[in-house]
């Protein structure tokens, strides 16, 4: 092959690899995109309303109470207006997303147990999601999917700050948390660290959900 031809070959190749990534731009590329820390099973917990606060009343400051999702395409460039959904229909034996939602622009979907958001202009949507323990067996981790796009992004665990669904997070639902705390079993529901263990580390974060008032009004109404 002449240096001509050897030259001619490369800028086709690159003209090639140029063309696939400007076809792709815009699309959804999973690996390229971002849940959580994106390092490991990410978690969200599902909270409570303050219902005195201006605006957003869902409870976004609680510990892994906020879910950030970044989008990005093939060449790493982050999209906005892009449908991001989180599928809560693997939770629903224990957990379940609340009627009604206050966080930003989320739109519910209650028969199928999902929260929609749109990534803004630098390819990101954040979640604040209001719930509860709607009693029965306890879920198995992973049991909620991210979708961007439909494109699935990853499985996270779930937890919930209100056990009981009723009168946001008091001590009744400190006292609920004990028997998950004592039981031995570790649901993934009340390990609201995300360590794979429910200890005193969850209490204290339960706790402190209780004395901050920032979940203290219930959904009045849970998702099947
Ligand atoms: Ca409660
Ligand atoms: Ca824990």
């Amino acid at each position: 092959m002449t240096g001509l031809v050897r030259k001619a070959t490369f800028f086709v190749a690159c003209a090639t690899v140029l063309g696939a990534a400007a076809a792709f731009a815009g699309v959804v590329s999973p690996g390229n995109c971002v849940v959580g820390s994106g390092v490991g099973v990410q978690r969200i917990n599902l909270v409570g309303y303050n219902s005195g606060a201006p605006g957003d009343k869902a409870d976004s400051v609680s510990t892994l109470a906020k879910l950030q999702v970044l989008v990005r395409d093939i060449s790493n460039n982050p999209i906005a207006g892009i449908p991001v959904v989180i599928d809560f229909s693997g939770c629903t034996s224990d957990v379940k997303i609340g009627s009604t939602q206050s966080y930003h622009a989320q739109t519910i979907g209650c028969a199928t147990a999902t929260i929609q958001g749109f990534t803004t202009t630098n390819g990101t949507v954040n979640f604040a999601v209001v719930g509860g323990h709607g009693a029965g067996a306890s879920h198995a981790g992973g049991c909620a999917q991210v979708y961007a796009d439909s494109y699935l992004l990853t499985s996270i665990n779930v937890g919930t700050y209100d056990e009981n669904n009723t009168s946001g997070v008091n001590g009744v639902d400190l006292s609920a948390f004990g028997g998950d705390l004592f039981g031995g079993l570790n649901p993934s529901r009340s390990d609201f660290n995300n360590d794979a263990s429910v200890n005193g580390l969850d209490l204290s974060i339960e706790g402190n959900v209780l004395f901050s008032g920032r979940s203290n009004t219930s959904s009045s109404v849970l998702c099947p």
